[in-house]
């Protein structure tokens, strides 16, 4: 196994609800270190680029709608296996489905609203930290 990176965001359900340091404690105890750590306001620009994926899905309007109602942490985590491992400690995209101890049951409210945001592999997640972070703002 190799020491990874990913991108996390804390997105705005949780720093509404003050759920930032609950969350960061999950992360933590998961073995992954926090390694960059940044609290903004996402522009409609930048969360249109960043879910520019998902931009034909239905639920592209809301989703940018909701990221941006609100402040967000965006994150650098970093560990053995950390791509996976962060998906696994997130849990399934809609919380009702998500295994127990997870940061999506334990928190998320609705699919839409879900709390965290995990890359989905070591490509993406050199793409997405290259969009919220500069080099000299990730000390391992
Ligand atoms: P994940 O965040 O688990 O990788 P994706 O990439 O399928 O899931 O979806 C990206 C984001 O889009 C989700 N985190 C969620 O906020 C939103 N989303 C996904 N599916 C739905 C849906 N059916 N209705 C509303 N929002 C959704």
């Amino acid at each position: 196994m190799a020491t990874e990176r990913t991108f996390s965001i804390l997105k705005p359900d949780a720093t509404k609800r003050n759920l930032t340091g609950a969350v960061n404690a999950v992360i933590e105890k998961a073995g992954l270190r926090i390694v960059g750590q940044r609290r903004i306001q996402m522009s409609q620009a930048q969360a249109e680029t960043f879910y520019a994926i998902h931009k034909e899905r239905p639920f592209f309007g809301e989703l940018v709608t909701f990221m941006t109602s609100g402040p967000v942490v965006v994150q650098v985590l970093e560990g053995e296996n950390a791509v996976a491992k962060y998906r696994e400690v997130m849990g399934a995209t809609n919380p009702a489905q998500a295994a127990e101890g997870t940061i999506r049951k334990t928190f998320s409210e609705s699919v839409g609203e879900n709390t965290v945001h995990g890359s989905d592999s070591v490509e993406n997640a050199k793409i997405e930290i290259a969009q919220f972070f500069q080099d000299g703002d990730i000390v391992g």
